[in-house]
């Protein structure tokens, strides 16, 4: 039987570079060897506040590009995560497993929190509900970006605590970084991640942003005064940065690149990187724009949310019973009928 893999993304704003680079590339190429779940956790995406017309939007649009880069919803299971209540359900159990100390050390959890004066308790319990997510479908492998790794962790502890508290019954996940590309870096400063909600637009391509659009960010991009394009991550962070982009979407090696710009300056090296990444998401693009109003889209959501809902439904009855709560007959069996 195939092993499963399930992976979100958050519909907080355009898809980027990173996302496609560090997790979507990987799924693409994962599918046709495992059973794929690809959410779109729009649940994950309130801990932060959101526009309602345009979290409608970026849900809409998401879906369609997890299609456009070539997911084949005959292989994979794509649906939208407040449309399977197993979900917030499973997330509140998992709440109720996990310590408030291991969630006050998340990184991304600082991060967000960071100066604001009043934080949602969303924002603190959101690694459960991502918990909740990868160990409703018996995970075994979760592709990520490198930011995640500390929540994967933080799942797999919960999965284990839970197994022997409870009952043995969740699999432990196992977490899947790229090698390469793991951590894009934002154009406008490359210490700092590529990430679809940083208020400078600069800071990132989208997979919808217009050829000019590219050329002009990819120009602007910071790098150094040194004139060399060569791959130093620690005193070159922005040509490194590049380079890696290049590298991964233009299918050639970083070594082979500092060949071809050697003695060349950063002007060629940055409009033949425009080229490459025109060159991919073009075609991304094409895709997106037919299946952005089609029914084909509903149609794909309806059916991923109805088998999502069929294998999660199963799990939350199984912690339910693991955990006690509700009836051991009677509704039951009618409760996992409506899922
Ligand atoms: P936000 O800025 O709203 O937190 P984000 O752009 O960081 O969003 P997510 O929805 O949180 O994106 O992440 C979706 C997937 O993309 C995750 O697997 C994450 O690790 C990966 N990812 C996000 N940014 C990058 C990046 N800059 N480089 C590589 N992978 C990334
Ligand atoms: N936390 C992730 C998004 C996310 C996710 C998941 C990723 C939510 N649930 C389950 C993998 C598996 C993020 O911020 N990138």
């Amino acid at each position: 039987m195939k092993k499963t893999i399930f992976s979100g993304i958050q519909p907080s704003g355009s898809v980027t570079l990173g996302n496609y680079i560090g997790a979507m590339k990987q799924f693409v190429d994962l599918q046709h060897d495992y059973n794929g779940y690809f959410c779109i956790v729009d649940q994950h995406a309130i801990t932060v506040p959101q526009d309602r017309l345009e979290l409608r939007k970026n849900i809409r649009n998401l879906a369609a590009l997890y299609l456009a880069v070539g997911l084949d919803p005959e292989k994979a299971t794509l649906f939208i995560q407040s449309e399977v209540p197993a979900h917030a359900q499973a997330g509140w159990m998992l709440q109720c497993v996990a310590y408030i100390g291991e969630l006050e050390r998340m990184t991304q959890f600082k991060d967000k929190s960071k100066g604001k004066e009043a934080v949602v308790s969303g924002l603190l319990t959101y690694p459960p509900l991502m918990a909740g997510d990868i160990l409703l479908y018996g995970t075994d492998l979760v592709p990520v970006g490198e930011d995640q790794k500390q929540h994967l962790e933080l799942t797999r502890n919960l999965a284990e605590r839970f197994n022997k508290k409870y009952n043995d019954i969740f699999t432990i996940p196992e977490v899947k970084i790229p090698e390469s590309g793991a951590r894009i870096m934002s154009l406008a400063d490359p210490l700092k991640k590529m990430s679809k909600s940083d208020p400078n637009q600069k800071a990132y391509i989208t997979l919808l942003d217009e050829p000019k659009q590219l050329e002009k960010k990819i120009k602007s991009a910071v790098t150094d005064s040194e004139g060399i394009v060569k791959y130093d991550k620690e005193n070159k962070p922005g040509v490194s940065n590049l380079l890696t982009i290049y590298s991964i979407l233009g299918n050639t090696s970083i070594e082979d690149l500092e060949a071809k710009y050697e003695g060349k300056g950063y002007g060629e090296f940055k409009s033949d990187l425009a080229e490459v990444v025109i060159g991919a998401l073009t075609p991304i693009q094409e895709r997106y724009r037919e299946l952005i109003e089609s029914d084909e889209l509903d149609r794909i959501l309806d059916e991923g949310a109805a088998r999502a809902n069929k294998t999660a439904g199963k799990m939350v009855k199984k912690m339910e019973n693991a955990m006690g709560l509700g009836r051991k007959r009677g509704l039951s069996r009618k409760v996992c009928k409506l899922f």
